[in-house]
């Protein structure tokens, strides 16, 4: 039977989802107004005002923010409420430029870990569980999200972090961890380890896995079952918008809920701005209906994703989003094609093939370049180099199939590609070097 954290809420009809979120709205535009100089400037701008806006249906005559307002605003440029009311700072993992800091009110704080509790509860957490979990602890929202959620839902907590994969493996056999939370890089890195140690997918209590903070592929998500043997729940979230659980997956596994009560989602084009009717294809916003210290409206996420409604058989009412098809800055365009890395992984799980990969771009004689480095599990691997040159052909065609060109494939050893304990980093692109 599927069983919920907050009934009321998650099974509402849509009428009274809506109902919330036009009374949220309204006085979230006014606090932020009031308290964000920047974002009362950029209305100023556009010419809107706060009583222009009456619910939901008005969003979109709101100014966006994008991922640049806020490295001009950082670090308290988009701080709503008194610094003294915050009792938390999280921080995005980025790599490039000044990262994102986000604040959180006590109130804040408990929004974030409810939705995450939501989401454990979705992939069948209770008091009974034990709850692993293996994201980052530290800045990052990771380990303090689900955390957080697994606290509220009463589940036995074991905050591991990240890493230390020799003792995640003692801790989760001896202490019987039931609910695995991690990236999913890292999931299958824990599977591996298992295996490699002996054990079997049936040698384990796990009977669930939260995995995000990272895009993964349907391929990723069976082999990870298999590898485990469990179910493998998605959960997406970001920094600016609190951490994970802004939208989690349920027993259908098809797509996560969006929290609508607490996140109003709209899909944009791109290049235009303009919002796209459901199930199309475009860039993800998120605007949060009732945060108080970092409260962004409209904010642009840069994610491609499709918004679907249609009744779901869990008997949840909120709106589901796809998996994340990448970033838009995520896509590489390698002699003028449309590449996302998810692509690239079908094709390897598809074909048999570990999830350990390494894409390289370059640009050599004024040509793009596509270079794919494979780990060959120990079975397949031989030293007969005819065989693995017929095997790398035998990949590159099916790469082309899916991609549009043909990559060069560089079948390598077991155990050379690094693993990742966080989010993985499968591409480089030198180009960027370069230009
Ligand atoms: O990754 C928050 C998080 C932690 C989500 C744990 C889920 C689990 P950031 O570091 O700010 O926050 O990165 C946010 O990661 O814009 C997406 O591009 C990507 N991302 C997050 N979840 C998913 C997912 C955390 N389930 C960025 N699938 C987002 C694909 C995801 N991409």
């Amino acid at each position: 039977m599927e069983r919920y954290y907050r009934p009321e809420i998650e099974t509402a009809p849509r009428e009274e989802i809506l109902k919330i979120q036009n009374e949220k709205i309204v006085k979230q535009v006014r606090h932020v107004y009031d308290n964000v100089e920047y974002y009362r400037k950029l209305m100023d701008e556009k010419g809107v005002k706060p009583e222009d806006i009456k619910g939901v249906e008005d969003i979109h005559k709101l100014p966006f923010l994008k991922k640049d307002d806020l490295r001009e605003c950082y670090p308290y440029g988009l701080l709503a409420v008194d610094l003294k009311d915050c009792v938390r700072i999280q921080s995005t993992s980025g790599t490039t430029g000044k990262r994102v800091v986000a604040f959180y009110t006590q109130h804040d704080i408990d929004l974030w870990e409810e939705c995450c509790a939501r989401a454990i509860v979705a992939a069948g957490g209770t008091n009974e569980d034990v709850v692993q979990v293996c994201y980052g602890y530290g800045l990052f929202t990771g380990g303090a999200g689900l955390h957080g959620g697994a606290h509220k839902v009463g589940a036995l907590t074991l905050p591991m972090s990240s890493g230390n994969t020799e003792r995640q493996i003692q801790f989760m056999m001896d202490l019987n961890s039931t609910i695995l939370c991690c990236t999913p890089s890292y999931a299958a890195f824990i599977a591996e380890s298992l295996k490699e140690r002996g054990y079997k997918p049936e040698d384990n209590k796990l009977k669930a896995g939260i995995f995000g903070a990272e895009p993964w592929t349907e391929e990723m998500r069976k082999s990870i079952e298999e590898g485990l043997g469990i179910k493998a729940y998605d959960i997406y979230g970001l920094t600016e918008t609190s951490g994970p659980g802004v939208a989690f997956e349920c027993s259908e596994q098809k797509g996560m809920h969006i929290n609508e009560d607490h996140f109003y989602a709209e899909i944009i084009d791109p290049d235009t701005g303009e919002v796209l009717p459901e199930g199309e294809k475009g860039e993800l916003v998120f605007t949060a209906l009732d945060k108080e210290a970092f409260p962004l409206l409209r904010y642009r996420t840069r994610d491609i994703c499709i918004l679907t409604r249609g009744k779901c058989s869990c008997g949840r009412t909120h709106v589901k989003m796809c998996k994340p098809m990448g970033r838009s800055d995520d896509m590489l365009i390698i002699r003028g094609v449309n590449v996302f890395p998810s692509q690239i992984e079908t094709v390897l799980l598809n074909e048999g093939y570990t999830p350990n990969y390494m894409i390289y771009v370059d640009r050599k004689n004024n040509t793009d370049t596509l270079d794919i480095d494979v780990e060959l599990s120990p079975d397949k691997f031989s030293d007969n180099i005819a065989e693995m040159q017929e095997m790398e052909k035998k990949l590159a065609a099916a790469m082309r199939t899916m991609l549009g060109i043909g990559p060069k494939i560089h079948l390598v050893a077991p155990k050379t590609i690094q693993r990742s304990e966080g989010k993985a980093v499968r591409v480089i692109d030198n180009r960027k070097l370069h230009d």
